[in-house]
């Protein structure tokens, strides 16, 4: 690739999936998704090129154009993959990040490759960047970049957003990485978190742990100042309205309701399967519920749709065989003939199918133990404009800081979070409509577009 990128993309995996057809002819399809198609625009209106992993260990792969920017491949051996993604990110990071729900595993073979990989990457953008280019770094997996692109590239403007939470600084410091992970993010001129307090847990370690000065939310760090706000993530708010509004999503929404036998009341569940979700604890809730009588299984179904996840990891392996005895269990005891209770899929499912599942959904339950942001609580919301329905969310999901007319449970209080459940099916439907007009409008002006604009607007002003 001969021309430098004005605006860089740097993020583990790339935008796009390599799709080989019949006859072997290979080409590469846009990854659904909000962040990408936010980015797309910029992409295409300033020159952009995106650094990521294809997808593929032990195969080097071209750069590329796609769609009117670069696509920049990173390439990972088996082991790297492994240790650098499996290990240190999804078995050391994950777990630390949020509030340790399972336990982190140290590992000093997977910090080594978590700093080579995270090299690679900086290398990479290094090379594609234009003179004074923008370049934002995505999340967690790339925590050491920033730095290390500023020893490259000090003409760059460089921004980091970290899409999961911040921890607490008693977590923070069991890892031994500690100082270099602060470090790595102070390269940055701008450091973005979904909610306040992630940006002040951050500013907080470094007051204790750097001797760089420390004022508000600016750090000086040698001749360059970094600073670290809040930017909550978003979603095409419009883009889902349209969309659970189209007569495909309605048909399907239809067909939906009558292979489930017309109930009364749909209760959805829908998430990666991962343990920071809360899904044992929420089935557990609505199974009692069911068990107690509170809810009638002839009248109301709870559909938890769960997508496969990190699937050799061994806390995710656990967390399916889990799920699986927990819902079956419920559903052979509580079930009647027909339909059981709980309609449980382990599978991803398309955008359509998601807008209409969302659709016919009259509650929503969204019960993470610790979430950074949790796009589906946004995506329930933007699917009801028609202000039927209810959402129950967790408090510990960054996306409570804005959906405060959510009915707002701590779901590792059972008890609690079944009273809530309750409230959330047999409210009058005046109350459950002044909430969702609230939220509506919340998620209505807060869109994904505002999200990188304002962040993107501030890191050039920042960084000038
Ligand atoms: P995730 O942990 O993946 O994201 P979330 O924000 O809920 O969590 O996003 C999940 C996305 O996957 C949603 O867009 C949802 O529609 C989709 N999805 C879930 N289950 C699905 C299924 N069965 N089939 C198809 N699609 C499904 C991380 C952080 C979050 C943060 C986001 C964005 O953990 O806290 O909100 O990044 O920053």
């Amino acid at each position: 690739m001969s021309e430098r990128a004005h605006f860089v993309v740097v993020a583990n995996r790339l935008p796009v999936d390599r799709v080989v057809a019949d006859d072997g002819t290979v080409d590469w399809n846009t990854s659904p998704g909000g962040l990408v198609t936010a980015l797309e625009p910029v992409m295409r209106r300033e020159g952009g090129a995106w650094v990521g992993w294809h997808g593929a260990p032990d195969e080097e792969v071209q750069p590329f154009t796609h769609d009117g920017y670069a696509i920049v491949p990173v390439p990972l051996s088996s082991s790297e993959f492994e240790e650098y993604y499996e290990g240190f990110s999804n078995a050391t990071l994950w777990p630390l990040f949020h509030d340790t729900v399972a336990f982190p595993e140290f590992h000093r073979e997977w910090w080594d490759a978590y700093l080579i990989v995270n090299r690679r990457f900086a290398e990479a953008a290094a090379e594609v960047a234009a003179e004074g280019a923008t370049v934002w770094v995505q999340d967690y997996q790339l925590q050491l970049v920033p730095r290390l692109l500023r020893e490259l590239r000090p003409d760059l403007k460089i921004g980091f957003f970290l899409h999961i939470p911040f921890p607490p600084v008693e977590l923070f410091l069991q890892l031994p990485w500690r100082r270099q992970i602060l470090e790595g993010l102070l390269g940055a001129d701008l450091v973005g978190f979904q909610v306040a307090g992630a940006a002040s847990n951050f500013l907080r370690l470094v007051r204790l742990r750097t001797e760089h000065k420390v004022e508000r939310h600016h750090v000086q760090v040698g001749d360059h100042v970094c600073r670290a706000k809040s930017y909550p993530i978003s979603i095409d708010t419009e883009g889902f309205r349209e969309l659970a509004e189209s007569p495909a999503a309605i048909a399907e929404a239809e067909a939906l309701l009558s292979d489930l036998g017309h109930p009364k009341v749909v209760l959805l569940g829908v998430d990666r399967l991962d343990y920071t979700k809360g899904l044992r604890q929420r089935i557990r809730a609505v199974g009692e519920l069911f068990a107690e009588g509170r809810l009638d299984p002839a009248e109301v179904v709870f559909m938890q749709v769960a997508t496969p996840s990190r699937e050799r990891v061994e806390e995710y392996r656990r967390l399916r065989d889990d799920i699986d005895l927990l819902v079956g269990r419920i559903n052979s005891e509580f079930g009647g003939v027909g339909r059981p209770p709980i309609v449980y899929r382990h599978a991803g499912f398309p955008r359509q199918t998601m807008a209409a599942m969302y659709r016919i959904a009259d509650v929503a339950l969204v019960t993470p133990l610790r979430d950074g942001m949790n796009l589906v609580a946004k995506e329930y919301v933007a699917c009801h404009p028609g202000l039927d329905g209810a959402l129950v969310l967790s408090e510990f999901a960054g996306a409570a800081r804005e959906l405060k007319q959510a009915y707002l449970v701590n779901p590792y209080d059972i008890n609690g979070m079944k009273d809530v459940v309750m409230r959330a099916v047999e409210d009058p439907p005046e109350e459950r409509r002044k909430r969702m007009r609230a939220l509506q409008k919340q998620v209505g002006t807060h869109t994904i577009d505002a999200w990188a604009d304002n962040f993107l607007g501030d890191l050039k002003h920042y960084a000038r």
